[in-house]
């Protein structure tokens, strides 16, 4: 062995050594729930029943936004999703048309008033959970999208419940030499769908996949409460291009909608104004632990500051559009990898909720210094997502 081939090997084990680190199991963060619920209608007797998909606690307010045009002519007026009953979205030649922004935060909808007087009936978005058990308070309405329910009664959240909208993309057991081989991640945002991305299930058939949830441990049976589900369909962005990973977004359909509970739970989609540059963000996933290296067997998660636009593109030959977002540690190690792809990039909001801001696309390698992880950036394909799940 002569003396560069030692400096090679040295320098290879510091690679290693740095990108091993790329996703962690770190501590829970501050996850509490914010019980500042002033603003929620209290009056609906059934509400405390129902858990729904909005992008903060203000879409819960009912209220007459401006004036505009709804599905056949009618007159309406801009409202929160959950406020207008979803046979008017439905029947409309294209949703897009009808999709207005509420104090330039919120996607809403055209509603027309003479049907939209009636209270909380966009019935679609909102999703029920079982009834009583374990897992669930009748009294406790102050969770909602992003904000998982505490485990066992009396006990703490155990750390297969700490990302319950993460879900595990698998390839049945039939298809893959009798191995279960997931390969990529998804986020659960209704009862029935999933948000990952394009490139992970383009060219692959609904039953080429199957969708596991409320998994931690891929190679312990019973340490969570994992449920396995059948793909009803997949919906891959029309404009998803595969030479450049532009629009690299996609929703699978379940065949049966999930149950809610806390090892299952619903992220929130982000409010579209605000940018998350600067911010610290959280990817979390079953993919390799380093470039080229196993992937793991347990969730882990690693913390990683979003980059501004600029420094990203100028870090890439390829092109870096606005609707993409960059992260990873600026010192390198801490990324993303293969097999996380579609898994969300999550962000806690000041009041407490967890929302998905990216989802894994592509990167050169992992974890190398000066090479972030690329994101598609959720909120620039909100009527994207609304138009090809609860309007479809
Ligand atoms: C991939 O190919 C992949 N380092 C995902 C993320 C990153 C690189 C590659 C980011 O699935």
């Amino acid at each position: 062995m002569n003396v560069s081939l030692i400096f090679v090997v040295i320098l290879l084990n510091v690679i290693k050594e740095s990108v091993l680190v790329s996703i962690r199991n770190d501590k829970v963060l501050v996850n509490r729930p914010f019980n500042n619920r002033s603003s929620s209608p209290t009056n609906f007797e059934h509400f405390r029943r129902k858990r729904y998909l909005g992008l903060s606690k203000r879409f819960k307010i009912n209220k007459r936004y401006q004036e505009c045009v709804a599905p056949d002519d009618a007159k309406g007026h801009c409202k929160h999703l959950i406020f207008c009953p979803m046979h008017v979205l439905k029947n409309a030649k294209n949703v897009l048309d009808y999709l207005c922004v509420i104090e330039r935060m919120h996607v809403g909808v055209c509603c027309p008033d003479d049907i939209a007087l009636s209270g909380l009936a966009g019935s679609q978005i909102i999703s029920d959970l079982p009834g009583g058990g374990d897992d669930y308070d009748e009294k406790d309405n102050t969770t909602g999208c992003g904000i998982p329910i505490e485990g066992n009664p009396g006990g703490k959240k155990s750390i297969g419940q700490q990302w319950p909208w993460i879900a595990a993309l698998y390839r049945p057991k039939e298809m893959a030499q009798g191995l279960e081989q997931q390969f990529c991640g998804g986020s659960v945002i209704t009862e029935y769908h999933i948000l990952t991305a394009a490139h992970c299930t383009l060219g692959l058939t609904a039953d080429e996949i199957r969708v596991r949830l409320g998994e931690y441990n891929f190679a312990q049976a019973n340490e969570s409460r994992s449920v396995d589900h059948i793909v009803e369909s997949i919906t891959d962005h029309e404009d998803f291009d595969k030479a450049t990973y532009a629009n690299d977004i996609s929703i699978i359909k379940l065949r049966t909608a999930t149950s809610f509970n806390s090892y299952i739970w619903p992220i929130c989609l982000p409010p579209i104004d605000r940018d998350f540059v600067n911010e610290v963000a959280i990817v979390a996933g079953w993919g390799q632990v380093y470039y080229a290296g196993p992937v793991s067997e347990v969730l882990r998660h690693v913390e990683v500051p979003v980059w501004t636009l600029e420094k990203c593109a100028n870090s890439f030959l390829q092109r870096i559009t606005d609707s993409n977002l960059c992260a990873a540690g600026y010192d390198g190690g801490k990324d993303s990898c293969l097999g996380d792809s579609g898994g969300p990039l999550m962000f806690q909001l000041e009041n407490g909720r967890w929302i998905t801001i990216g989802i894994v696309s592509w990167g050169i390698g992992c974890g190398n210094k000066g090479s972030p992880g690329i994101y598609t950036k959720v909120s620039s394909y909100i009527p994207w997502i609304i138009k090809n799940t609860i309007a479809k």
